[in-house]
């Protein structure tokens, strides 16, 4: 896929002090924003040193300006942007792949047996999560490093927790630049895992090319309790744990999921859906998997459907960043903080309706 590609050189976990020594090839500077070159952290690096720390493959720099991306704080903010702005013309070069899945379908298993498939096949995986329960748990992903022994070690593989805190839109827009610095510093897959609760399993979606349904078989209680919707959402359907005595049974599923999906919708134009079996604890089907996503990848990018999708992804992403800063500043808006309060008080009592203390609301927003 990148063979033609110069990889980046890898640079050990603990290498980090030693990245002056480094030999890095300079960015190139057409490329790149002059206001944004000019933000120099006060401590810490240089917005130039994390971008080149990336491009150079250095985890330990990608690490850390995930870490940027991720905070909250304005000035850390200032300067993602900046490094965000280097990196994006290295940026796009990967297949990103959303993994979901109902709680034990075998999500980290599968991701820790295919990852390791793709290592094996000289591919740089990462893997990110989207946990909308992270900010109670603090990320379960965290636990699954362990559980992803295997990959975890492996130097060709990349695995960060997900963001903890904050709204699911804030969660979105820092997978969303963590995606982009992986694939700045050469990672050709980017696998992005969440559990399939709430609307987080739409969210990546929106932010990955294929995305992949685990599901475990006993078809009969789990298609009547599985939402239509994100049925309606996968490219693939895995059933997992097709082995010992479940293989037949997985394979009674795999006919029934095929029977559905031949009544949805299609997730992405012009590619049909289909079941297809898999066990994660031992390593089989994902030659196949991987054999699928190829296919699915050929297809789409003639097609055009694979860059229209993703252009419509680069839209969408604007619209939700725009909401998502507009909810955020109404909501820690000085006088709506302490308005906000009185006017609920007063439309749970029946003195005012909930039309008039929204606009009194957003008037002194605007004002
Ligand atoms: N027999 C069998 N067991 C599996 C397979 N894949 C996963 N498991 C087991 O199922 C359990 C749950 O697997 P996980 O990979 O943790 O599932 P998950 O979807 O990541 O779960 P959450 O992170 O809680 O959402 C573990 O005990 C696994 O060992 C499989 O292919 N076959
Ligand atoms: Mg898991």
């Amino acid at each position: 896929m990148t063979d033609n590609k110069k990889k980046p050189e890898w640079v050990p976990e603990n290498a980090s002090n030693g990245f002056t020594t480094e030999i890095v090839k300079g960015i190139d500077q057409n490329n790149a924003s002059g206001s944004a070159r000019k933000f120099v952290k006060k401590k810490g690096r240089t917005t130039e040193e994390y971008a080149q720390g990336i491009r150079n493959g250095n985890r330990t720099i990608l690490a850390q300006a995930i870490t940027l991306v991720e905070s909250n704080a304005k000035r850390h903010e200032e300067q993602a942007q900046a490094v965000i702005n280097e990196i994006l013309p290295y940026t796009g070069n990967s297949i990103r792949i959303g993994i979901t899945g109902v709680p034990g379908a075998g999500k980290s298993t599968f991701i820790e047996s295919f990852g390791s498939y793709l290592c094996e096949q000289g591919h740089r995986v990462a893997v990110l999560a989207v946990d909308p329960s992270s900010s109670v748990t603090g990320g379960s992903i965290l636990g699954d490093k362990t559980r992803m022994e295997t990959l975890a070690r492996n130097k060709n593989a990349f695995i960060r927790p997900s963001p903890s805190g904050g709204t699911l839109g804030g969660v979105n827009r820092k997978t969303r630049e963590t995606i982009l610095l992986c694939e700045a510093a050469g990672f050709d897959v980017i696998l992005v895992e969440t559990i399939g609760v709430g609307q987080s399993e739409v969210v990546v979606r929106s932010m990955v090319d294929f995305f992949l349904l685990l599901v475990l078989t006993g078809a009969g209680d789990e298609l009547q309790g599985m939402k239509k919707g994100v049925m309606e959402l996968a490219d693939a359907i895995l059933i997992n744990k097709a082995d010992g005595d479940n293989r037949q049974r997985a394979k009674i599923a795999r006919a029934e999921y095929n029977r559905i999906l031949h009544y949805l919708q299609p997730a992405t134009k012009g590619w049909s859906s289909k079941a297809y079996t898999a066990s994660a604890l031992y390593h089989e089907g994902m030659e196949e998997m991987w054999k699928i996503i190829l296919r699915f990848v050929e297809t789409t990018k003639e097609s055009g459907a694979f860059t229209e999708r993703r252009n419509a992804q680069t839209k969408d992403w604007i619209h939700a960043m725009i909401k998502d800063y507009l909810e955020t500043s109404f909501f820690s808006h000085p006088s709506i903080k302490t308005k906000l309060p009185t006017l609920e008080n007063k439309v749970v009592q029946g003195e005012l309706n909930v039309t008039t203390a929204v606009k009194e609301l957003i008037n002194l927003f605007e004002a």
